[in-house]
């Protein structure tokens, strides 16, 4: 059907919004809702309610909530940095869709386990509310990796002026005696800036009005996720009153931090979906199936994972009757997954990228490149890992690259490409780490790592947009458009100089700088179109 450029069927037709209103309508067909949305009461704070989180924990949280019978489990999700996402889902009640492509069959799926959705640059007041209350049990987070503010020892960057005015902000919240007209004063300078920052405000006032236990449950694709984000909590809470002291404040913050470290946990996950950004097509085909125009519906693959430290402060869903695998150990699975699917998922995204390809689907079609990726697990990736338990990763490197295959997913080379410089050093630096302490020179990590200096290196040559935080100084270590060509050896230097990125026994390995220099040659010969 033809409808006009830019929009889509279901706007097109002046067709009905997904809502509770509509809901009734809902074809046979279609799954809907596994419990009643409207009976939900908010249990759990989300940060980050993108396509990631719609398409994974709050399916399994819904899963939960429906073979339990528990009502106390709705999502409150909290956006990013602008309200579009919360605007969407709140036109529509917070329904929304998930779009299963299979590589033979597509489903449509409505969830209702999202209750309501909020952007903090508006109203943080409500999130610090939320979590503040007693049925409130958990927090999850999916903000990506550029989403944890840590300075080099993992501890939160105080040098960031978001995070110090986040700081002023818990600080008030410690000491603060409530009043009506206290609670009503709520302009700009009130909302916290960072995720980390809003979450410690929400939980110094729980700490404030009755202590009771809480869980963060970090869901991003970092190396010991719980950890990261302890570390950042605690180091963000050690640091109140470290300007403007007072004795209130400095009691205040020891309690506080006491309260934390007994009644505040932090497991870490290993979370697994691929979940492609939606596209207009995607938005017809749903369209199609539903007969109601849903702006916030999401796409993914058939395939989902959730491996969850057993390590809660209070109560939780019962997520293992909804498939999610709940154990004292996650670092196996977390490792395997990491090093495994998100590298080769990378280098695919990289040299894809180079060659000219839209989609990982196209680019592991390709033998070249998947015979690399491939290579790459094989040679450097499987002998860093221990198998989970139950876990064969022979046949799980063949299933990723499997998945990636995918060939209904329109997952493109630039959104798993964005980002480089946060997501290297959890996926790739490990592992070449691990190899270079055993003794071995890690050539196909050498690989992986000189696929993404051709990719920054590629942007610069361009002009095209490289969707990276640290960008500018990436490009500007880089130096000109010829710098790869005339001296690869240089570029690789002054990249490896950037301590963020890469640390110094990786930076410091003249075996593993030599072997990038040789990759880059590998990687050109790979790409070439
Ligand atoms: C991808 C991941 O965008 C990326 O960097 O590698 O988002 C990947 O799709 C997920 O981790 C799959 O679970």
């Amino acid at each position: 059907k033809q409808h006009p450029a830019g929009s889509t069927q279901g706007e097109a037709s002046g067709a009905k919004r997904l809502s509770l209103a509509t809901m009734a309508s809902i074809p046979e067909g279609v799954r809907r809702p596994a419990v009643d949305p409207a009976a939900l009461s908010i249990g759990i704070v989300h940060f980050g309610i993108g396509a990631f989180h719609r398409s994974h924990q709050a399916v399994y949280t819904e899963d939960a909530a429906a073979a339990t019978g528990e009502t106390g489990w709705g999502i409150l999700g909290v956006t990013g940095r602008s309200d579009t996402v919360a605007a969407q889902l709140r036109a529509q009640d917070c329904l929304y869709g998930v779009l299963e492509k299979g590589a033979a069959a597509t489903s449509l799926r409505i969830i209702g386990s999202v209750r309501e959705a909020v952007w903090p640059g508006r109203d943080s007041e409500r999130v610090v509310e939320a979590l503040a209350q007693p049925s409130t049990h958990i927090a999850t987070l999916t903000i990506t990796e550029k989403g944890y503010p840590r300075a080099g020892d993992g501890s939160i960057d105080l040098g960031r002026a978001a995070v110090q005015h986040d700081l002023g902000l818990i600080e008030a919240e410690l000491v603060k005696t409530e009043s009506p007209e206290a609670a009503s004063i709520d302009d700009s300078a009130l909302m916290s800036q960072t995720p980390i920052g809003l979450l410690v405000r929400g939980l110094a006032r729980r700490f404030r009005r009755h202590r009771e236990p809480f869980t963060v449950v970090p869901c991003d694709n970092l190396v010991e996720n719980g950890t990261v984000v302890r570390t950042l909590v605690t180091s963000l809470v050690a640091a109140i009153g470290s300007s403007n002291s007072s004795e209130a404040l400095t009691r205040a913050r020891e309690s506080f931090g006491e309260w934390m470290e007994d009644s505040v946990a932090f497991p870490s996950t290993m979370v697994d979906r691929i979940a492609p950004a939606v596209t207009d097509a995607d938005r017809d085909e749903a369209f199609g199936l539903l007969g109601l125009r849903d702006e916030a519906l999401v796409v993914a693959e058939p395939f989902i994972q959730w491996v969850i430290e057993d390590r809660f402060a209070g109560p939780r869903p019962a997520w293992e009757v909804a498939g999610a695998i709940l154990t004292g150990d996650v670092a196996p699975y977390e490792r395997a997954k990491l090093r495994i699917l998100n590298a080769t998922h990378s280098v695919l995204a990289y040299c894809g990228a180079l060659k000219g390809y839209a989609t990982i689907a196209e680019s592991v079609a390709d033998d070249v490149l998947r015979r690399r990726a491939r290579a790459i697990v094989d040679d450097d990736i499987l002998p860093t890992l221990e198998s989970p338990p139950g876990m064969d990763l022979q046949q799980y490197r063949d299933e990723v690259l499997e998945r990636f295959a995918n060939p209904a997913l329109a997952h493109t080379t630039r959104q798993v490409a964005m980002d480089g410089s946060q997501k290297l050093p959890s996926r790739m630096l490990g592992t070449a780490s691990d190899r270079l302490t055993a003794g071995h020179v890690p050539h196909g990590m050498a690989f992986a790592v000189a696929a993404w200096i051709a990719f920054v290196s590629h942007a610069l040559e361009s002009g095209e947009t490289l969707d990276d935080p640290l960008a500018d100084t990436l490009l500007s270590s880089i130096g000109s458009t010829d710098a790869l060509q005339i001296d690869p050896r240089g570029v690789v230097e002054r990249l490896f100089a950037i301590r963020q990125i890469f640390p110094e026994d990786i930076a410091g390995s003249s075996l593993f700088v030599d072997a990038v220099v040789t990759q880059l040659a590998e990687v050109r010969g790979a790409t070439h179109r």
